[in-house]
């Protein structure tokens, strides 16, 4: 969608009715992109389908919080031992729902249950397992502050029967992941299939997903950097020594802006954008870092690796490591590919 705006006799913008053009709806391209493969059978156009049915969902709920009573703590905490925000769980459900009804995902690992979901009863209709952190960030939800739905997606094995180590499997045999983001405007960021990054906005009102950020690719070093610096007392020598060469202006010879926002989304997506690195480095006491491997990192590097930019541990690729817990947490270096690299060689020791 998008128009020409002019001056009215009142002086205020308007866009004019007639020069509003439709764009690309996620409908279409997601059809476009299944046309492209003539061996798809578009169940994962159907699937992604449900995943914008939940991010609209979900982003209706975050919306309408404050004015239906529904901000504040659940009185519960999840496996992370986390204290559940009431959205948290609204949003997990409303995720868990849009999967359910899709008819095609065998199991669910969600951020905020403890084991995994089962939603069939027979296998041989089984096409997917996602895993997915229903509202990311949700700790700021009641401050307004942007949060997101992180997915990522894989295809059922035909053995697989939903135990633990059937679910241990690389970042790298996604088949499509990406975020819902919930901030100024609501947007859907995906890869499917061999696909770049699209970057899909919701037209309120409308109720469709249009395709206003195609082909997203990461500048490959960025301004900004990224990290909770109050952190700096737990990191080991290497990682304070990288911190601070961000700071000052040491890495590619720029001179750098930090900015945390605090909500990986937020920070994720300015960077996907933008360029620079987000990290959250592993600590002394938690060498594992907080973010968790399979429904953040996972999806996220994947996201950063097909815009060209890059995303690692501090020992290797995000995408290839191989899990060992459901929610096992990993350290993330993630953005522009020189800068990722900057930190790859500054804890390689
Ligand atoms: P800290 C939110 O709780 C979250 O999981 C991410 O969204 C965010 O990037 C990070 O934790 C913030 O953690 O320790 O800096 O408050």
């Amino acid at each position: 969608m998008g128009g020409k705006h002019e001056l009215s006799s009142g002086g205020e913008l308007q866009a004019t009715e007639t020069d509003m053009k439709f764009g690309t709806t996620l409908t279409a391209w997601v059809l476009r992109q299944q046309s492209a493969h003539p061996g798809a059978g578009g169940e994962l156009s159907t699937l992604l389908l449900h995943v914008a049915l939940a991010a609209r969902t979900i982003a209706y709920q975050v919306a309408t919080a404050p004015l239906a009573g529904m901000t504040g703590h659940a009185g519960t905490t999840n496996v992370q031992g986390e204290d559940q925000v009431k959205l948290d769980l609204v949003s997990d459900e409303l995720f868990c729902e849009a999967m359910s009804s899709s008819g095609l995902v065998c199991t669910l690992v969600s951020e905020e249950r403890d084991e995994p979901s089962h939603l069939l009863k027979d296998w041989d209709n089984a096409r997917y397992t996602v895993f997915y952190d229903p509202l990311d960030g949700s700790s700021n939800v009641d401050l307004n502050v942007t949060v997101g739905t992180i997915f990522g997606i894989y295809r059922h094995r035909p053995a697989d029967r939903g135990r633990k180590e059937d679910l241990f499997r690389p970042g790298t045999e996604q088949v499509a992941a990406g975020y819902a983001m919930y901030g100024a405007s609501t947007m859907l960021v995906l890869v499917a299939g061999d696909s770049a990054v699209q970057g899909f906005t919701l037209a309120p009102g409308v109720g469709e997903f249009f395709l206003t950020h195609p082909n997203i690719q990461m500048p490959v070093t960025g301004k900004t950097y990224s990290v909770n610096e109050s952190r700096t007392p737990h990191w080991d020598e290497p990682t304070k020594a990288l911190v601070r060469d961000f700071r000052e202006g040491r890495i590619e010879g720029k001179e750098r802006s930090a900015r945390y926002v605090g909500s990986l989304i937020a920070d994720f997506h300015r960077t996907l954008l933008k360029g620079g690195i987000y990290m959250y480095p592993g600590e002394i006491e938690k060498p594992a870092g907080k973010l968790r491997l399979l429904y953040e990192g996972n999806p996220l590097a994947l996201i950063a690796e097909r815009a060209g930019g890059a995303a690692h541990d501090g020992k290797q690729r995000i995408l290839t490591r191989m899990p060992t817990a459901l929610h096992e947490r990993t350290p993330l270096f993630i953005g522009s590919k020189n800068d990722v690299e900057a930190a790859r060689q500054a804890l390689a020791g």
